[in-house]
Formats: structure tokens, sequence, C-alpha cells
């Protein structure tokens, strides 16, 4: 039983600094040694380099930072890789959401059929041409998908990493235009949050984990903690009104431990310099804790 946490401290998938600092305020709300009680033997690689903006230009202000975020990526995904060779459940801590890019090629190029969680607020589906901001954070489920700019699409030399019937998101309630355009023609399955308020969190995880495992090896989950409602995570670059509570997240965290199908998990966007007192890095440790297999009782 072997746990590799790898520190991703990526910002230039948006425009705010401070989520380059997550890795280091979820260390310092002791993941490793929580994760170390639940029996595991945890190796920690460290952060990857991320360069500042400030020693940078903007060359394409519709894929901002482009080159940076393809490369950071492409070192994450060999480390993601080697984890997995080594028998290791990699954990990767964020940094912006851009680094799913990254976590699933390493996942995928050794596990090949996977399945996908993703648990946000948001759909992550902009391309180019779609994207309000230019942020690479919001497109990286398309880029997954096998849909955006080659660069980032065709990382690892094959494409697409996972297929739109085995990828469900969960707590969505911010979608622009174009993204929903793009869920109906792809169908993907999206809980939203309307959807977890009407049957509840259970329902929504069973048919999830359903969804996700059929005809893979298993699941990635990828977590940004702006799904949460602001009121129990605070510290994200992205907050939206009327997210899933600290107790749904449990929950959802509980019956991905028990379904045994979990392969990989990044957890995202947390961000230390808009948070109180670190409480948005403690509820992801503690939400990491739970897919790692520990119980109340
Ligand atoms: C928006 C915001 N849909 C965009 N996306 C965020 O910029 O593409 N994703 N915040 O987490
Ligand atoms: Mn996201
Ligand atoms: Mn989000
Ligand atoms: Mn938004």
């Amino acid at each position: 039983k072997k746990v590799t946490i790898i520190g991703v401290p990526m910002h230039l998938g948006q425009n705010r600094r401070g989520v380059d600092m997550g890795p280091s305020a979820i260390r310092y709300a002791k993941v490793r040694q929580r994760i170390e009680q639940l029996g595991f033997y945890v190796e920690d690689l460290g952060d990857i380099y991320v360069p500042s903006p400030e020693r940078l230009t903007i060359e394409n202000p519709k894929l901002k930072w482009l080159p940076q975020v393809k490369e950071v990526n492409e070192k994450l995904a060999d480390q993601v890789s080697k984890a997995i060779q080594q028998g290791s459940f990699p954990l990767v801590l964020g940094g912006d959401h851009s680094i799913a890019i990254g976590t699933l090629t390493g996942v995928t190029r050794q596990y090949q059929e996977v399945g996908l969680i993703w648990f946000d607020a948001h759909g992550d589906l902009n391309t180019e041409e779609s994207s309000p901001s230019g942020n690479i954070h919001g497109m990286s489920l398309a880029v997954s998908l096998g849909i955006g700019h080659s660069d980032l699409v065709n990382m690892g030399n094959f494409s697409p990493k996972i297929k739109p019937d085995r990828t469900v998101i969960v707590g969505a309630r911010d979608l622009d235009p174009p993204e929903k355009t793009r869920i109906h023609e792809l169908g993907i399955r999206v809980f939203t949050m309307h959807e977890i308020d009407r049957v509840g969190m259970a329902a929504v995880m069973e048919e999830a984990i359903q969804i996700a495992s059929q005809g893979t090896k298993g699941i990635h989950l990828s977590f940004d903690l702006d799904g949460l409602d602001p009121k129990d995570a605070p510290g994200v670059g992205t907050p939206v009104l009327g997210g899933t509570t600290y107790r749904e997240s449990q929950l959802a965290m509980e019956m991905l431990a028990e379904s045994k199908q979990l392969l990989s998990a990044e957890f995202v966007e947390v961000n230390p310099i808009l948070d109180q007192a670190n409480h948005t890095a403690k509820v992801a440790v503690e939400l990491i804790e739970s897919i790692l297999g520990k119980k109340i009782l």
C-alpha cells in the first residue's frame, strides 16, 4: 500500500496568484501524516517547477501561458506514470485545474481505459474559441476528451485520454453556453447541483461510479475544491454559490473508497491567499483521507 504525492504549484492556467501555494497549504495541513496513519507508505516527490509570470509574456491571450502549461504538464505526466509503474497510488496536489491534462496523460498511458469523475462547479469544457477568459484551467476536461489545441490534446502522443460515455461531472452550477452545447453533443452525464438537491448525493454517486467504472480499469478522481459551497471551501479562485456541503462531499468520497475503483486522484484550486486560516486545505486533506478508506466508525 503506497501513495505518491506530487505537488504542482501551477497558477498559469488562471489569473490569480496564490493557487501556486496550494500544495504547501495541503502539506501544512498534514496530508502526509494523515495518510500514513491509515497504514500507507507515503512518498512525497515535492513540487514540479512552475515559472513565475513576472518573468514571462503572454504570447496568445486566447490560450494563456500555453508553452509553460504544456511543459509542466508533460513533467507531471511522467511522474504520474512512474508512480503507477511502481505500484503506487498517485495523489496530485494543485495548483489550478489545468494540471488535469498532465495527470490524465500519465494515468491513461498506464491504464488505457479509465473512467473519470470530475467534481467541479464548472465544466472545464472550453476551447480557445469558446473560452471567455483564455484560461487553460477552464479547458482541461475538453483537452482530455481530445478537443482543443493540438499541443495539449496530443500530449504523450495519444488522444483522447478519456471517453465522454465514461466521464461524469458532479456539482456543476456555472457552465458557459458553449460548454452546455458541448455537453449535449458529447452526451456527458452531468450531475448538476439541481440533480444533487433532488435525488441526493448517494443516488448521484451510485450512478456516477457505475458510469465511470463500466468497461474501465478503474476511476480517476479530479476534484476541484470550488465544487464545494464557498462556505465550506472559501479558499478558491472562482467561488460559485450553491455548492455541495462538507458532508455531501465526504459522502461522495466515502462511496468512491467503498467502490474500490479508484486508480488515482488530484485535488486542485486550493488558494491559501483567499482562504480562512487554511480551512480549504484542511477540507482537502479530510476528503483525501476518505478516498483512501478512512471510516467514521
Ligand atoms: C470559466 C471559468 N468557465 C472559464 N472556469 C473555471 O474561464 O472557462 N473553472 N473557473 O474552474
Ligand atoms: Mn475546474
Ligand atoms: Mn471550478
Ligand atoms: Mn465561472
